[in-house]
Protein backbone atom coordinates (compact mmCIF):
# COMPACT_ATOMS: atom_id res chain seq x y z
CA UNK A 1 0.00 0.00 0.00
CA UNK A 2 0.51 3.74 -0.51
CA UNK A 3 3.13 5.03 1.91
CA UNK A 4 2.71 8.60 1.15
CA UNK A 5 2.35 10.90 4.07
CA UNK A 6 -1.31 12.40 4.84
CA UNK A 7 0.40 15.85 5.07
CA UNK A 8 1.97 15.64 1.95
CA UNK A 9 -1.15 14.37 0.38
CA UNK A 10 -3.13 17.34 1.72
CA UNK A 11 -0.60 19.81 0.23
CA UNK A 12 -0.98 17.77 -3.07
CA UNK A 13 -4.47 17.93 -3.27
CA UNK A 14 -4.54 21.60 -2.77
CA UNK A 15 -2.17 22.32 -5.48
CA UNK A 16 -4.37 19.85 -7.27
CA UNK A 17 -7.84 21.92 -6.67
CA UNK A 18 -9.52 19.08 -4.21
CA UNK A 19 -9.48 15.72 -2.80
CA UNK A 20 -7.54 12.91 -4.65
CA UNK A 21 -6.65 9.42 -4.41
CA UNK A 22 -3.12 8.12 -4.64
CA UNK A 23 -2.34 4.55 -5.86
CA UNK A 24 1.25 3.75 -5.63
CA UNK A 25 2.67 2.94 -9.03
CA UNK A 26 6.35 2.31 -8.97
CA UNK A 27 8.52 2.38 -6.02
CA UNK A 28 12.18 2.13 -6.09
CA UNK A 29 12.94 0.25 -3.36
CA UNK A 30 10.47 -2.41 -4.19
CA UNK A 31 10.92 -2.70 -7.58
CA UNK A 32 14.43 -1.49 -8.93
CA UNK A 33 15.90 1.68 -9.64
CA UNK A 34 15.86 1.27 -13.58
CA UNK A 35 13.95 2.97 -16.42
CA UNK A 36 12.48 -0.18 -17.51
CA UNK A 37 10.78 -0.82 -14.36
CA UNK A 38 9.66 2.26 -14.19
CA UNK A 39 8.11 2.44 -17.97
CA UNK A 40 6.88 -1.09 -16.97
CA UNK A 41 4.91 -0.03 -14.21
CA UNK A 42 4.09 3.78 -14.65
CA UNK A 43 3.15 4.43 -18.73
CA UNK A 44 -0.23 5.02 -20.19
CA UNK A 45 -1.44 5.55 -16.65
CA UNK A 46 -2.84 9.27 -17.09
CA UNK A 47 -1.75 11.83 -14.28
CA UNK A 48 1.10 11.10 -11.23
CA UNK A 49 3.18 12.51 -8.87
CA UNK A 50 6.75 11.20 -8.44
CA UNK A 51 8.29 12.21 -5.06
CA UNK A 52 11.87 11.73 -4.64
CA UNK A 53 13.48 11.19 -0.60
CA UNK A 54 17.32 12.30 -0.66
CA UNK A 55 19.55 11.89 2.04
CA UNK A 56 19.86 15.62 2.43
CA UNK A 57 16.17 15.26 4.36
CA UNK A 58 14.72 16.75 1.10
CA UNK A 59 11.35 15.41 -0.53
CA UNK A 60 10.56 17.12 -3.55
CA UNK A 61 9.17 15.65 -7.25
CA UNK A 62 6.73 16.59 -9.39
CA UNK A 63 3.19 16.28 -10.93
CA UNK A 64 2.21 15.71 -14.75
CA UNK A 65 -1.49 15.10 -16.20
CA UNK A 66 0.03 13.32 -19.20
CA UNK A 67 0.84 9.74 -18.84
CA UNK A 68 4.41 8.13 -19.23
CA UNK A 69 5.49 6.67 -22.14
CA UNK A 70 8.36 5.14 -23.62
CA UNK A 71 9.63 6.60 -26.66
CA UNK A 72 9.81 4.69 -30.23
CA UNK A 73 12.27 2.42 -31.33
CA UNK A 74 14.91 4.43 -33.55
CA UNK A 75 17.57 3.75 -35.60
CA UNK A 76 21.75 4.94 -34.22
CA UNK A 77 20.48 7.85 -36.76
CA UNK A 78 17.44 8.68 -34.51
CA UNK A 79 14.84 7.50 -36.87
CA UNK A 80 11.80 5.56 -36.67
CA UNK A 81 11.13 3.50 -40.01
CA UNK A 82 11.29 0.30 -37.75
CA UNK A 83 9.05 -2.11 -39.39
CA UNK A 84 6.64 -4.01 -36.70
CA UNK A 85 9.34 -7.32 -35.61
CA UNK A 86 12.18 -6.81 -37.35
CA UNK A 87 15.74 -6.38 -35.81
CA UNK A 88 17.33 -4.70 -38.80
CA UNK A 89 15.93 -2.81 -41.97
CA UNK A 90 16.99 -0.56 -44.50
CA UNK A 91 16.97 2.77 -42.98
CA UNK A 92 15.54 4.94 -45.71
CA UNK A 93 17.44 8.34 -44.22
CA UNK A 94 20.21 6.72 -42.99
CA UNK A 95 20.60 5.06 -46.43
CA UNK A 96 22.04 1.75 -44.70
CA UNK A 97 20.96 -1.31 -42.58
CA UNK A 98 19.99 -0.07 -38.94
CA UNK A 99 19.42 -2.03 -36.14
CA UNK A 100 17.14 -1.56 -33.02
CA UNK A 101 20.15 -1.30 -30.55
CA UNK A 102 19.07 2.24 -29.63
CA UNK A 103 15.82 1.53 -28.45
CA UNK A 104 14.11 4.81 -27.61
CA UNK A 105 17.02 6.74 -26.81
CA UNK A 106 15.36 9.51 -29.15
CA UNK A 107 13.42 12.28 -26.12
CA UNK A 108 10.46 13.36 -26.61
CA UNK A 109 8.76 16.18 -24.95
CA UNK A 110 4.99 16.36 -23.72
CA UNK A 111 3.04 19.37 -23.28
CA UNK A 112 1.35 20.28 -19.90
CA UNK A 113 0.28 23.27 -19.53
CA UNK A 114 -0.55 22.04 -15.76
CA UNK A 115 2.66 20.26 -14.85
CA UNK A 116 4.66 21.45 -11.84
CA UNK A 117 7.38 20.35 -9.36
CA UNK A 118 7.67 20.85 -6.17
CA UNK A 119 9.28 20.67 -2.91
CA UNK A 120 7.62 19.34 0.53
CA UNK A 121 10.53 19.65 2.62
CA UNK A 122 13.83 20.85 3.02
CA UNK A 123 16.68 19.38 6.09
CA UNK A 124 13.54 16.92 6.99
CA UNK A 125 11.65 19.90 7.84
CA UNK A 126 8.12 20.79 5.70
CA UNK A 127 8.73 23.28 3.76
CA UNK A 128 6.27 22.94 1.01
CA UNK A 129 6.73 25.20 -2.28
CA UNK A 130 5.31 24.84 -5.35
CA UNK A 131 6.73 25.45 -9.30
CA UNK A 132 4.93 26.12 -12.25
CA UNK A 133 5.93 24.87 -15.36
CA UNK A 134 6.67 27.88 -17.87
CA UNK A 135 7.16 26.14 -21.08
CA UNK A 136 4.86 23.60 -20.97
CA UNK A 137 5.86 22.24 -24.11
CA UNK A 138 8.79 20.98 -22.77
CA UNK A 139 7.07 19.98 -19.38
CA UNK A 140 7.78 16.15 -19.89
CA UNK A 141 10.86 14.59 -21.06
CA UNK A 142 10.10 11.31 -22.42
CA UNK A 143 12.51 8.46 -22.87
CA UNK A 144 12.43 5.06 -22.38
CA UNK A 145 16.02 4.63 -21.00
CA UNK A 146 15.26 7.81 -18.11
CA UNK A 147 13.41 7.35 -15.20
CA UNK A 148 11.06 10.35 -14.65
CA UNK A 149 11.91 13.48 -16.21
CA UNK A 150 10.56 17.09 -15.63
CA UNK A 151 11.55 18.98 -18.83
CA UNK A 152 15.37 19.50 -18.32
CA UNK A 153 14.93 20.87 -14.64
CA UNK A 154 14.66 16.97 -13.07
CA UNK A 155 16.07 13.75 -14.33
CA UNK A 156 17.05 11.79 -11.48
CA UNK A 157 17.94 8.71 -13.01
CA UNK A 158 18.71 6.94 -16.38
CA UNK A 159 19.28 3.00 -16.99
CA UNK A 160 19.52 0.98 -13.59
CA UNK A 161 20.93 2.28 -11.02
CA UNK A 162 22.24 -0.56 -8.00
CA UNK A 163 21.32 0.38 -3.91
CA UNK A 164 25.21 1.43 -2.46
CA UNK A 165 24.56 1.93 1.35
CA UNK A 166 21.10 3.22 2.06
CA UNK A 167 20.63 4.72 -1.51
CA UNK A 168 20.55 5.08 -5.16
CA UNK A 169 22.96 6.80 -6.36
CA UNK A 170 21.09 8.81 -9.29
CA UNK A 171 22.78 9.18 -12.03
CA UNK A 172 20.69 11.95 -13.66
CA UNK A 173 20.87 15.68 -13.32
CA UNK A 174 19.27 18.58 -11.29
CA UNK A 175 19.19 21.87 -13.07
CA UNK A 176 15.94 23.43 -12.11
CA UNK A 177 15.19 26.52 -13.65
CA UNK A 178 14.53 26.00 -17.49
CA UNK A 179 11.51 24.60 -18.42
CA UNK A 180 9.88 25.45 -14.61
CA UNK A 181 9.16 28.75 -12.90
CA UNK A 182 11.63 28.60 -9.66
CA UNK A 183 10.95 32.40 -8.23
CA UNK A 184 14.53 32.56 -7.92
CA UNK A 185 15.07 29.51 -6.11
CA UNK A 186 17.76 27.26 -7.21
CA UNK A 187 19.13 23.75 -6.71
CA UNK A 188 19.93 23.94 -3.55
CA UNK A 189 16.72 25.07 -2.21
CA UNK A 190 14.64 22.87 -4.74
CA UNK A 191 16.42 19.58 -3.56
CA UNK A 192 19.61 20.22 -1.11
CA UNK A 193 21.74 19.68 -4.14
CA UNK A 194 21.71 16.02 -3.13
CA UNK A 195 21.59 13.34 -5.47
CA UNK A 196 21.17 10.58 -3.11
CA UNK A 197 18.58 8.64 -2.99
CA UNK A 198 16.53 6.99 -0.44
CA UNK A 199 13.36 5.84 -2.40
CA UNK A 200 11.49 7.40 -5.41
CA UNK A 201 7.89 6.61 -5.75
CA UNK A 202 5.24 7.58 -8.16
CA UNK A 203 1.42 7.77 -7.34
CA UNK A 204 -1.29 7.38 -9.90
CA UNK A 205 -4.01 10.59 -9.38
CA UNK A 206 -7.73 9.56 -9.31
CA UNK A 207 -10.53 11.45 -8.15
CA UNK A 208 -11.65 10.26 -5.07
CA UNK A 209 -14.61 7.23 -5.20
CA UNK A 210 -16.61 7.97 -2.14
CA UNK A 211 -17.77 11.51 -1.45
CA UNK A 212 -16.19 13.21 1.59
CA UNK A 213 -18.39 13.96 4.65
CA UNK A 214 -19.43 17.41 5.34
CA UNK A 215 -17.83 16.96 8.73
CA UNK A 216 -14.28 15.35 7.11
CA UNK A 217 -13.90 18.23 4.02
CA UNK A 218 -15.88 21.05 3.99
CA UNK A 219 -17.63 21.46 0.93
CA UNK A 220 -17.62 18.69 -1.62
CA UNK A 221 -17.64 21.43 -4.16
CA UNK A 222 -16.06 24.99 -4.07
CA UNK A 223 -15.73 27.93 -5.82
CA UNK A 224 -13.06 29.78 -3.89
CA UNK A 225 -13.70 33.08 -3.37
CA UNK A 226 -16.08 33.78 -6.30
CA UNK A 227 -19.48 35.19 -4.87
CA UNK A 228 -23.13 36.13 -6.20
CA UNK A 229 -21.83 39.72 -7.62
CA UNK A 230 -19.31 38.09 -9.20
CA UNK A 231 -21.44 35.83 -10.87
CA UNK A 232 -24.32 38.45 -11.97
CA UNK A 233 -21.70 40.73 -13.69
CA UNK A 234 -19.88 37.54 -15.23
CA UNK A 235 -23.86 36.94 -16.43
CA UNK A 236 -24.85 40.22 -17.38
CA UNK A 237 -21.72 40.54 -19.18
CA UNK A 238 -21.46 37.56 -21.24
CA UNK A 239 -21.95 38.10 -24.96
CA UNK A 240 -21.49 35.13 -27.04
CA UNK A 241 -18.28 34.87 -28.98
CA UNK A 242 -18.12 37.65 -32.12
CA UNK A 243 -17.92 36.04 -35.49
CA UNK A 244 -20.19 33.17 -34.36
CA UNK A 245 -23.58 34.61 -35.43
CA UNK A 246 -25.26 33.64 -32.64
CA UNK A 247 -26.64 36.48 -30.91
CA UNK A 248 -27.65 34.47 -27.95
CA UNK A 249 -26.85 31.36 -26.40
CA UNK A 250 -29.62 28.98 -26.77
CA UNK A 251 -30.22 26.40 -23.72
CA UNK A 252 -32.47 23.80 -24.12
CA UNK A 253 -33.92 22.24 -21.17
CA UNK A 254 -34.95 18.64 -21.30
CA UNK A 255 -36.06 16.33 -18.76
CA UNK A 256 -39.25 14.60 -17.60
CA UNK A 257 -42.73 15.59 -16.59
CA UNK A 258 -42.48 18.00 -13.56
CA UNK A 259 -38.93 18.02 -13.25
CA UNK A 260 -38.55 21.89 -12.68
CA UNK A 261 -37.55 22.88 -16.31
CA UNK A 262 -39.76 25.49 -16.28
CA UNK A 263 -39.35 26.63 -12.37
CA UNK A 264 -35.52 26.44 -13.48
CA UNK A 265 -36.20 29.31 -16.31
CA UNK A 266 -38.24 31.29 -13.92
CA UNK A 267 -36.17 31.17 -11.05
CA UNK A 268 -33.14 32.57 -13.15
CA UNK A 269 -35.44 34.99 -14.70
CA UNK A 270 -36.08 35.98 -10.62
CA UNK A 271 -32.83 36.42 -9.74
CA UNK A 272 -31.86 38.65 -12.73
CA UNK A 273 -35.59 40.76 -11.99
CA UNK A 274 -34.96 40.58 -8.47
CA UNK A 275 -38.24 39.41 -7.67
CA UNK A 276 -40.68 36.34 -7.89
CA UNK A 277 -41.76 35.57 -11.79
CA UNK A 278 -43.98 33.15 -13.37
CA UNK A 279 -43.46 33.59 -16.93
CA UNK A 280 -42.85 29.66 -18.04
CA UNK A 281 -46.06 28.40 -16.55
CA UNK A 282 -45.13 25.74 -14.05
CA UNK A 283 -46.22 23.55 -11.39
CA UNK A 284 -47.94 19.27 -11.73
CA UNK A 285 -49.86 17.37 -13.41
CA UNK A 286 -49.64 14.25 -15.20
CA UNK A 287 -48.91 15.24 -18.56
CA UNK A 288 -46.67 18.09 -19.45
CA UNK A 289 -47.48 21.46 -17.98
CA UNK A 290 -45.99 23.23 -21.02
CA UNK A 291 -47.40 21.86 -24.31
CA UNK A 292 -45.85 24.72 -26.37
CA UNK A 293 -42.27 25.17 -27.67
CA UNK A 294 -41.08 28.08 -26.49
CA UNK A 295 -37.72 30.51 -26.49
CA UNK A 296 -37.46 32.50 -23.55
CA UNK A 297 -35.14 35.81 -22.91
CA UNK A 298 -33.88 36.88 -19.08
CA UNK A 299 -34.65 40.10 -18.46
CA UNK A 300 -32.45 42.01 -16.43
CA UNK A 301 -33.50 45.02 -13.91
CA UNK A 302 -30.02 45.61 -13.66
CA UNK A 303 -28.85 46.34 -16.61
CA UNK A 304 -32.39 47.07 -18.37
CA UNK A 305 -31.31 44.89 -21.34
CA UNK A 306 -32.23 41.16 -21.68
CA UNK A 307 -29.42 38.65 -21.23
CA UNK A 308 -27.44 37.00 -23.81
CA UNK A 309 -29.18 33.79 -23.71
CA UNK A 310 -32.43 32.11 -24.23
CA UNK A 311 -34.21 29.35 -22.54
CA UNK A 312 -35.84 26.55 -24.80
CA UNK A 313 -38.30 25.32 -22.67
CA UNK A 314 -39.92 21.77 -23.95
CA UNK A 315 -42.54 19.83 -23.35
CA UNK A 316 -41.81 17.05 -20.95
CA UNK A 317 -40.23 13.79 -22.05
CA UNK A 318 -42.55 11.06 -21.07
CA UNK A 319 -42.58 7.15 -21.02
CA UNK A 320 -45.46 6.48 -23.91
CA UNK A 321 -45.83 9.49 -25.91
CA UNK A 322 -44.45 13.09 -25.27
CA UNK A 323 -41.30 14.11 -27.86
CA UNK A 324 -39.88 12.09 -29.79
CA UNK A 325 -36.02 11.86 -31.07
CA UNK A 326 -37.10 13.67 -34.53
CA UNK A 327 -38.83 16.26 -32.93
CA UNK A 328 -35.70 17.28 -30.63
CA UNK A 329 -32.73 16.89 -33.28
CA UNK A 330 -35.01 19.08 -35.12
CA UNK A 331 -34.88 21.41 -31.43
CA UNK A 332 -31.21 21.32 -31.55
CA UNK A 333 -30.66 21.84 -34.94
CA UNK A 334 -32.64 24.99 -34.78
CA UNK A 335 -35.27 24.05 -37.43
CA UNK A 336 -38.27 24.42 -34.72
CA UNK A 337 -39.76 27.71 -34.46
CA UNK A 338 -40.70 29.61 -30.61
CA UNK A 339 -44.05 28.58 -29.88
CA UNK A 340 -44.55 25.69 -32.14
CA UNK A 341 -46.81 23.02 -30.87
CA UNK A 342 -45.44 19.84 -31.55
CA UNK A 343 -48.15 16.67 -32.44
CA UNK A 344 -47.98 13.78 -30.14
CA UNK A 345 -49.63 11.44 -32.73
CA UNK A 346 -46.74 12.60 -35.66
CA UNK A 347 -43.07 14.19 -35.88
CA UNK A 348 -42.43 17.61 -37.23
CA UNK A 349 -41.46 17.75 -40.69
CA UNK A 350 -40.63 20.42 -43.36
CA UNK A 351 -43.81 21.05 -43.97
CA UNK A 352 -45.12 22.20 -40.65
CA UNK A 353 -46.21 25.48 -40.14
CA UNK A 354 -43.40 27.98 -39.20
CA UNK A 355 -40.19 24.77 -40.11
CA UNK A 356 -37.19 26.85 -40.29
CA UNK A 357 -35.50 24.67 -43.48
CA UNK A 358 -32.60 26.85 -43.06
CA UNK A 359 -31.53 27.42 -39.61
CA UNK A 360 -28.94 30.44 -38.85
CA UNK A 361 -26.28 29.87 -35.61
CA UNK A 362 -28.53 31.63 -33.67
CA UNK A 363 -31.18 29.33 -33.99
CA UNK A 364 -28.89 25.94 -32.89
CA UNK A 365 -28.84 24.73 -29.49
CA UNK A 366 -25.39 25.61 -28.28
CA UNK A 367 -25.81 23.91 -25.12
CA UNK A 368 -27.96 20.82 -23.81
CA UNK A 369 -29.63 20.56 -19.53
CA UNK A 370 -31.47 17.55 -18.57
CA UNK A 371 -33.30 19.00 -15.44
CA UNK A 372 -33.78 16.15 -13.36
CA UNK A 373 -35.96 15.96 -10.39
CA UNK A 374 -33.51 15.21 -7.48
CA UNK A 375 -35.60 13.04 -5.95
CA UNK A 376 -36.06 10.63 -8.88
CA UNK A 377 -32.15 9.78 -9.46
CA UNK A 378 -32.75 6.39 -7.58
CA UNK A 379 -35.51 5.63 -9.52
CA UNK A 380 -35.00 7.17 -12.98
CA UNK A 381 -37.40 5.74 -15.64
CA UNK A 382 -35.95 3.24 -17.77
CA UNK A 383 -38.05 4.58 -20.62
CA UNK A 384 -36.99 7.97 -20.32
CA UNK A 385 -33.44 7.43 -19.80
CA UNK A 386 -33.06 4.97 -23.32
CA UNK A 387 -34.80 7.76 -25.26
CA UNK A 388 -31.54 10.55 -23.17
CA UNK A 389 -29.31 7.82 -24.11
CA UNK A 390 -30.17 7.43 -28.04
CA UNK A 391 -29.95 11.62 -27.93
CA UNK A 392 -26.97 11.75 -26.65
CA UNK A 393 -25.20 9.06 -29.02
CA UNK A 394 -26.42 11.67 -31.70
CA UNK A 395 -25.44 14.92 -29.85
CA UNK A 396 -22.16 13.46 -28.77
CA UNK A 397 -20.60 13.80 -32.52
CA UNK A 398 -21.68 17.36 -32.61
CA UNK A 399 -19.40 17.96 -29.75
CA UNK A 400 -22.68 19.81 -28.08
CA UNK A 401 -22.27 20.82 -24.46
CA UNK A 402 -24.56 19.05 -22.13
CA UNK A 403 -25.53 19.61 -18.28
CA UNK A 404 -27.61 17.94 -15.92
CA UNK A 405 -29.51 20.16 -13.41
CA UNK A 406 -30.48 18.39 -10.52
CA UNK A 407 -33.58 20.14 -8.97
CA UNK A 408 -35.47 20.10 -6.11
CA UNK A 409 -32.36 19.86 -3.59
CA UNK A 410 -34.30 21.03 -0.88
CA UNK A 411 -36.29 17.47 -0.96
CA UNK A 412 -33.55 15.72 -1.00
CA UNK A 413 -31.36 17.20 2.27
CA UNK A 414 -33.13 18.56 5.16
CA UNK A 415 -29.94 20.60 5.76
CA UNK A 416 -30.37 21.86 2.58
CA UNK A 417 -34.52 22.49 3.08
CA UNK A 418 -33.56 24.67 6.07
CA UNK A 419 -30.34 26.66 5.11
CA UNK A 420 -29.53 26.51 1.01
CA UNK A 421 -26.49 27.89 1.65
CA UNK A 422 -25.65 23.99 3.08
CA UNK A 423 -26.07 22.41 -0.58
CA UNK A 424 -22.17 22.35 -1.35
CA UNK A 425 -21.56 20.93 2.16
CA UNK A 426 -24.51 18.41 2.00
CA UNK A 427 -22.76 14.46 1.62
CA UNK A 428 -26.50 13.23 0.74
CA UNK A 429 -26.36 15.85 -1.89
CA UNK A 430 -22.43 15.35 -3.37
CA UNK A 431 -23.82 11.68 -3.54
CA UNK A 432 -26.86 12.44 -5.73
CA UNK A 433 -24.56 14.70 -8.17
CA UNK A 434 -22.12 11.70 -8.06
CA UNK A 435 -24.95 8.95 -8.84
CA UNK A 436 -26.45 11.72 -11.51
CA UNK A 437 -22.83 11.91 -13.36
CA UNK A 438 -22.60 7.79 -13.93
CA UNK A 439 -26.40 7.54 -15.11
CA UNK A 440 -25.71 9.98 -17.57
CA UNK A 441 -22.44 9.94 -18.47
CA UNK A 442 -21.54 12.84 -17.67
CA UNK A 443 -18.33 14.29 -15.13
CA UNK A 444 -19.18 15.37 -11.65
CA UNK A 445 -18.48 18.89 -12.78
CA UNK A 446 -21.17 19.08 -15.38
CA UNK A 447 -23.73 18.55 -12.93
CA UNK A 448 -25.41 21.03 -11.03
CA UNK A 449 -28.03 21.16 -7.70
CA UNK A 450 -30.15 23.92 -7.64
CA UNK A 451 -33.28 24.66 -5.56
CA UNK A 452 -35.79 26.54 -7.56
CA UNK A 453 -38.03 29.31 -6.29
CA UNK A 454 -41.53 27.41 -6.01
CA UNK A 455 -43.18 29.13 -2.81
CA UNK A 456 -41.41 31.72 -2.04
CA UNK A 457 -42.45 35.01 -2.38
CA UNK A 458 -39.32 36.86 -2.86
CA UNK A 459 -35.72 36.25 -3.90
CA UNK A 460 -32.84 34.55 -1.24
CA UNK A 461 -29.50 35.03 -1.89
CA UNK A 462 -28.64 31.74 -0.81
CA UNK A 463 -31.37 30.00 -3.47
CA UNK A 464 -29.37 32.24 -6.01
CA UNK A 465 -26.24 31.42 -5.84
CA UNK A 466 -26.30 27.26 -7.03
CA UNK A 467 -28.81 28.68 -9.62
CA UNK A 468 -25.98 31.45 -10.67
CA UNK A 469 -22.79 28.98 -10.56
CA UNK A 470 -25.03 26.63 -13.08
CA UNK A 471 -25.53 29.52 -15.44
CA UNK A 472 -22.56 30.43 -15.41
CA UNK A 473 -20.72 27.14 -16.00
CA UNK A 474 -23.43 26.71 -18.85
CA UNK A 475 -22.24 30.07 -20.48
CA UNK A 476 -18.78 29.07 -20.51
CA UNK A 477 -19.82 25.52 -22.13
CA UNK A 478 -21.84 27.05 -24.66
CA UNK A 479 -19.11 29.77 -25.59
CA UNK A 480 -16.61 27.06 -25.43
CA UNK A 481 -18.45 25.34 -28.41
CA UNK A 482 -19.19 28.10 -30.24
CA UNK A 483 -15.45 29.00 -30.47
CA UNK A 484 -14.62 25.27 -31.11
CA UNK A 485 -17.60 25.21 -34.00
CA UNK A 486 -16.13 28.56 -35.50
CA UNK A 487 -12.25 27.26 -35.36
CA UNK A 488 -13.96 24.35 -37.08
CA UNK A 489 -16.06 25.72 -40.02
N1 LIG B 1 -39.57 21.87 -3.71
C1 LIG B 1 -39.27 22.13 -4.97
N2 LIG B 1 -40.22 22.08 -5.91
C2 LIG B 1 -39.88 22.35 -7.18
C3 LIG B 1 -38.55 22.66 -7.57
N3 LIG B 1 -38.53 22.84 -8.91
C4 LIG B 1 -39.79 22.67 -9.34
N4 LIG B 1 -40.62 22.36 -8.32
C5 LIG B 1 -42.05 22.07 -8.40
O1 LIG B 1 -42.22 20.96 -9.27
C6 LIG B 1 -43.41 21.10 -10.00
C7 LIG B 1 -43.10 20.92 -11.49
O2 LIG B 1 -42.30 21.99 -11.93
P1 LIG B 1 -42.32 22.54 -13.44
O3 LIG B 1 -41.31 23.62 -13.52
O4 LIG B 1 -43.68 22.82 -13.90
O5 LIG B 1 -41.77 21.25 -14.19
P2 LIG B 1 -41.60 21.06 -15.78
O6 LIG B 1 -40.37 20.25 -15.94
O7 LIG B 1 -41.61 22.35 -16.48
O8 LIG B 1 -42.86 20.17 -16.11
P3 LIG B 1 -43.71 20.03 -17.48
O9 LIG B 1 -43.70 21.33 -18.20
O10 LIG B 1 -45.07 19.65 -17.02
O11 LIG B 1 -43.06 18.93 -18.25
C8 LIG B 1 -43.97 22.47 -9.66
O12 LIG B 1 -45.00 22.30 -8.70
C9 LIG B 1 -42.81 23.21 -9.04
O13 LIG B 1 -43.21 24.16 -8.09
C10 LIG B 1 -37.56 22.70 -6.54
O14 LIG B 1 -36.36 22.94 -6.78
N5 LIG B 1 -37.98 22.43 -5.27
MG1 LIG C 1 -42.78 23.04 -18.00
Amino acid sequence: MAKIQSRYKSILSKWLGGRKEYTLLYQATRDGCSAEAFHRMCNDKGPTVTLLYNTAGNVFGGYIAVPWQNTPITCSGGHNPNPAGQTAWHCPYCRTVCNINNVGTTSQYSNDATAFIFRLTAKKSFKPKLYRVKKPGNAVMQNSHYGPCFGSDLQPFTKSVTKTDNYFKGNGTINVGTHYDMNGDDNNVFSGGNLQYTDIEVYHITEPTGMPSASIDGAWRKFGQVNREMLLSYIERFTPPEDSKAKAVNVLLLGAVGAGKSSFFNSINSVFQGEITGLARSGSADRSLTTTYRRYRVRSNVTGGTLKMRFCDTRGMECEGGLDLVDLIAVIEGHVPDRFRFNPTAPIDSDCTGYNSSPSPDDKIHCIAFVIDGTTVDVFPEKILHSIKSLQQRINTKGIPQVVILTKADKVCIEVQEDVNKMFHSAAIGDLVEQAGQLFGLPRSCVFPVKNYEDEVQVDRSVDMPLLLCLKQILRFADDYLQDSMSSD
